[in-house]
This record gives C-alpha cells, structure tokens and sequence, in this order.
C-alpha cells in the first residue's frame, strides 16, 4: 500500500450522524428532493475543497494514475435513476430501520476511469477510501474503508458528483463519491479519495468487522446487494379507512421486484398487489385496493420478492415485512 495523504478534509460536525428527515410513509415522491435526502456518517461530516481534491487509482493496475477534478471531467458523463438505501447500524444489522430514497445520481463511470489505470490480471476487489475516519464503535480506522467485486463495476458503478441534477453537497460526499446502483448506501463511500485494485477483500472494520452478515447456513455474507423490501407509502399509519381504500408503495432490491403481495393480521391469505416495471436501478411503484373486512383495528403488511425468486423475510433481517396499523370505520 502506498502511503498517500489524503486531500484536506475539514471536519464540520464530529461523531456519529444519522439524520433522517422522511419516515417510510412520507418518501411518496418518486425522486426524493436532495434536501430531504437522509444524511449518514460514521465519523461526522466535513469537506474537502473542489481545488484540493484529487483521485489516487493504486493497487493492481499498470498505470496508477491522480486525478484531478477537472481531469474527472473529460470522462463521459453518465446519470442513474437509483434508489438508495442505508443498511441500517452496522451494530443492530438485523433492524429494519428504512432509512431509504431514490434520487438521478451523476457523474462518470468508474470503469472507465479504471481502464485508464490499466486494471492487471490480479485485480478482483476494488477498495474506496473516504478522506474521513476514526472510531466506531470500538474500532479505529485511518479512512472509511469499502469494497467490492471488481466485476460488478462494469454495471453502472459511478463516481457521482451530483445529486438530482445539482452539485452534491458536502454532507453528501462533495466533491465526488463512490454510488454503487442496487448495493446498500454504506458502498457508496463520500469524499472519495483513494482506489486501490486489490487482489482481496479489503481490511478494516468496515469490511470485517461490520457489515458481514451470517446467514442460516453460517456463511458470511457481505452487505452488498439489496434485499427485496417493500414499504407501505399510503395510507400513513393511524389512518381512519372506509370501505375499499387504494394502498399504495414502493419495492425495490438489488433485482427487478416481480410481485408484491398484501395481507392483515387476519391470516386470511395474500393479495397480488399491482406493480410497474423497473426503470433504470429505482424503485417501482405498487398498488392495490384493500376491501376491509370488519371495522376496527387494521394492521396491513406487505412482502416482496424479486426475479430470482428471493423473498422479503417475515422477521428478524433487515429488510423485514414493512407494516402499516389503520383503523376500519365501517366496511
Ligand atoms: N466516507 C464515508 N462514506 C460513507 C459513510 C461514512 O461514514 N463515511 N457512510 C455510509 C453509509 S452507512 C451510508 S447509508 C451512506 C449514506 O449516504 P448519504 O449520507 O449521502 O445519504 O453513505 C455511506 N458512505
Ligand atoms: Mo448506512
């Protein structure tokens, strides 16, 4: 590894941020306004001046290369409709916590800025270092460390510098950030300084430590790819129904989502919701008309699953069935 300084970061606000403006049932736009974007952070927010930034591209290439941001800007620009998703604390990795929008990020491919560095055949891992670090959760990093499949690049894996057709800003990772479409928020590493091409699963807590799940079968799985999830939008909770009521929501998951399915506490069985195509790595819309039953309480739950026939969980995983408690005033 090199030993590379990386561009000035100054610090803004310390410790741990988790700012979460909008609550499942009011992220009803299909584009989430930049502004009401959820803000994460392991080690606080900061910003690195646009004149101060640079791209180090090391590791396992031919030609590592430095970039400047001008130079950034003689790629191909590129934008994607993604939804975007935080996976949750990496200390309670199994609570659904729905912090989730969907924006058109912008910026230029990854891969083609790597062919310039001349990837060498060893190359599997691409690691991303964030200009910020610290402790978290009792472990200490010189720089918020990811990774991923070297692979999955190729799909659409940007170095974003805008949000929703506007400068990204600083909380969000200014000048230029990692944004890997369909992987959980926490891949998409802010204030990106350093790639390094690695022939392995990069170290530090963020790759070991935190964000590994174990599966049923004990085998660790990273926190990568999103699972099928589904929230109910319409009606908010608490809402007074009568009679047949539209209910409406989003899906989404690393794959095309292929069926949403309603139910009540009742056990009385599944209803197929209606649900559009996918467009581009966003959510898709669902729909369908709920005839109540009895009056009184409602609790309505929703589930998906995607092409390759995954299922949201009923319990216990991060992207557990999403419910929505309503009141019957007559039927
Ligand atoms: N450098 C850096 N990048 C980071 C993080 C961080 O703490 N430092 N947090 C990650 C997590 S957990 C999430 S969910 C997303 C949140 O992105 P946002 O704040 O722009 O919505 O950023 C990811 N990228
Ligand atoms: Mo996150």
């Amino acid at each position: 590894m090199s030993e590379s300084e990386p561009p000035r970061f100054e610090v803004t606000k310390a410790g741990t941020v988790r700012d979460i403006p909008l609550r499942p049932h009011e992220v009803g736009e299909r584009i989430t306004p930049a502004d009401r974007v959820f803000t994460l952070a392991h080690f606080g927010l900061g910003r690195i001046a646009a004149a101060d930034w640079f791209l180090s591209i090391e590791g396992q290439v031919e030609r590592p290369l430095r970039l400047t941001l001008a130079e950034l800007g003689q790629f191909p620009r590129v934008a994607i409709e993604a939804v975007h998703q935080c996976a949750g604390n990496p200390l309670q990795p199994d609570i659904p916590t729905r912090r989730v929008a969907a924006v058109v990020w912008g910026g230029v491919r990854l891969a083609d800025v790597l062919e310039a560095a001349r990837p060498a055949a060893g190359g599997k891992f691409v690691w991303a270092d964030g200009a910020d670090g610290g402790e978290f959760g009792g472990s200490a990093c010189a720089f918020f460390r990811k990774d991923l499949p070297l692979e999955r690049v190729g799909e659409d894996v940007l170095l974003a510098t805008e949000m929703n057709g506007r400068a990204l800003a600083d909380r969000h990772g200014a000048p230029v950030r990692l944004v890997v479409p369909g992987f959980y928020g926490t891949n998409s590493v802010k204030w990106l300084w350093r790639i390094t091409l690695a022939d392995r699963r990069a170290n530090g807590p963020f790759t070991t430590r935190f964000y590994n799940d174990t599966l049923a079968d004990g085998q660790v799985s990273p926190v990568w790819a999103l699972g099928p999830e589904s929230i109910i939008v319409t009606p908010a909770p608490g809402t007074r129904i009568a009679g047949a009521t539209g209910i409406t929501g989003w899906a989404w998951a690393d794959r095309p989502i292929v069926s949403v399915e309603i139910g009540d506490d009742g056990g009385e069985g599944w209803e197929e919701a209606t649900v559009e195509s996918r467009h581009a790595r966003t959510w898709q819309l669902w729909r369908h008309v709920w005839r109540p039953r009895a009056t009184g309480p409602l609790v309505l739950r929703c589930r998906a699953r995607d092409s390759a026939g995954v299922a949201q969980p009923e319990t216990g995983r991060r992207n557990a069935w999403h419910a929505a408690e309503l009141f019957v005033a007559s039927v």
